[in-house]
């Protein structure tokens, strides 16, 4: 492509994002997306598709980045073989619920496309009889559960990092909050009857993977898998699109993303975590990636570990009492400023002499206990108020603040508190003493910018002007 054709390209990108993001805060600004409700959003899709087709023969494919854009006109797109994309706009940390066009996708291989009528997920193990799910046994025969889960890319905020981090630069966006809807595994491990002692595991692997390569397999232990992960075949008020993970995705509710294993092949109910040579092709991301290392630190392999609250594990190797490096299961409190954005101009309330500072709030599979708001880089902080639906557990809540302030320009963030008192950090830095812990309010460098929640690096400046 010369680069007269890629410029265009890049203008025509920049436009159809211009033109989402500018219906999305006009539908914001008229109050007509208050609430979950995301009408209207399907029909722009398609426009968008069509757009980036205008030519017939060159009909944007997977893998492509005018296809990528096309489909997901919120998100900013950092890959597209394999799609990884973030959320675009601070908008997004607005709404109790993220329209599927502008949740973000993070993916290792490009995205399959399965027929759903021919799809079947292989369950074996310690249960009484090896079985073939298909998606019709899935959809007609368990219970239906639906529930909000706010998922989060562990390298979310890895590009705040120094030294810098390889890897994709997520910055806010790898996070959103869907309505999943799928079968209770619950169920399904009844049914068969498999061994779920608190002690065993669900391997569970995706079918992304070229021949060969290393298979994408998550192990999950039993009893969040009966407490209430489920496998999802709907997002909001959809199916699954093919990058969600169509036709079959898990949803661990409160974890990091990397353990909702996408078009799921194959499960299997273990005593262990897979481990050991037997598991080479499904051992990269549950024993390798996804484990807080300390610089030159590498990742011992374990059959089994005693928590999987991160932020436990993070604790207790700094307290020695293990020398295992953190598994990312459950994730971290954190929240966003979704309102003023970065690098906004505000003017306060005549009223009021008020800006309305609006975010989001999560903690994993724990509840939000407060949030707060500081306009002096964390020096004074004022408490916000949680409002808007209590979507479960495992969703996001969304937190306002009436911000009395003066003209000048800020630096505004926000920190979050969990039930059990675990608050955000200031900052990130460098550990040199090898272990990985939250101390003094510092959040703790780690080989792949993992987990990150300092609350400095994820605020927003802003301008606030007198009335003319
Ligand atoms: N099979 C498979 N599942 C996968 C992945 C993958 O690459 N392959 N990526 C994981 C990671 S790291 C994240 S953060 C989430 C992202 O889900 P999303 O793309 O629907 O946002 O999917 C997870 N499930
Ligand atoms: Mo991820």
């Amino acid at each position: 492509m010369d680069s007269k054709q890629s410029e265009q390209r890049e203008r025509n990108e920049e436009s159809h994002r211009a033109r989402f993001l500018t219906r999305r805060r006009f539908l914001l600004a008229s109050g007509a997306l208050a609430g979950a409700s995301v009408a209207g959003r399907p029909a722009q899709v398609s426009e968008g598709v069509a757009r980036a087709a205008a030519n017939p023969d060159e009909e944007p494919e997977p893998g492509e980045r005018d296809f990528l854009e096309g489909k997901f006109p919120g998100l900013t797109v950092y890959e597209a073989d394999p799609e990884n994309a973030e959320a675009a706009a601070r908008e997004t940390y607005i709404q109790p619920t993220t329209p599927r066009e502008e949740h973000y996708v993070r993916n290792h291989y490009l995205s399959p496309r399965i027929n759903e009528d021919e799809w079947t997920i292989s369950l074996s193990g310690l249960i009484d009889e090896d079985a073939e799910l298909t998606m019709r046994e899935l959809r007609e025969d368990y219970s239906t559960a639906s529930i909000a889960h706010t998922m989060q890319c562990s390298g979310n905020g890895r590009a705040f990092f120094q030294p810098s981090i390889d890897g994709v630069p997520w910055r806010t966006g790898a996070v959103g909050t869907a309505v999943w809807r799928g079968t209770p595994l619950s169920e399904i491990l009844d049914e068969y009857g498999a061994d779920t002692d608190k002690g065993t595991w669900l391997m569970v692997a995706g079918a992304d993977h070229p021949e060969d390569e290393d298979i994408f397999a998550r192990s999950i232990p039993m009893k969040k898998v009966m407490d209430d992960t489920i496998l999802a075949y709907g997002m909001n008020e959809g199916p699954l699109t093919a990058e969600h993970g169509h036709p079959v995705r898990l949803i661990v509710p409160g974890w990091f993303g990397n353990n909702c294993v996408k078009w799921v092949a194959e499960m299997k109910v273990m005593e262990t975590m897979v481990v050991g040579e037997e598991w080479k092709q499904y051992l990269e991301w549950q024993q390798n990636s996804y484990r807080m290392l300390t610089e030159g630190q590498g990742p011992d392999h374990n059959a089994s570990i005693k928590t999987f609250d991160t932020h436990e594990q993070m604790d207790a190797e700094a307290a020695g009492e293990t020398t295992t490096a953190p598994y990312l299961y459950d994730q971290l409190v954190k929240s966003l400023i979704g309102h003023p954005r970065d690098n906004d101009t505000v003017r306060p309330r005549e009223q009021n002499g008020c800006v309305e500072v609006v975010g989001v709030a999560w903690a994993g599979d724990d509840a939000v206990e407060t949030v707060e708001v500081s306009a002096d880089g964390g020096q004074t902080w004022e408490e916000a108020e949680l409002f808007g639906p209590d979507i479960g557990p495992a969703g996001w809540r969304q937190f306002r603040y009436l911000w009395e302030s003066e003209p000048g320009i800020y630096h505004l963030v926000s920190r979050a508190t969990d039930e059990h008192g675990r608050t955000q950090p200031r900052n990130i830095v460098e550990t040199n003493e090898g272990r990985q812990t939250v101390r003094d309010e510092k959040f703790p460098w780690n080989q792949g910018g993992y987990c990150c929640n300092a609350y400095m690096p994820h605020g927003v400046t802003v301008t606030v002007e007198d009335h003319p």
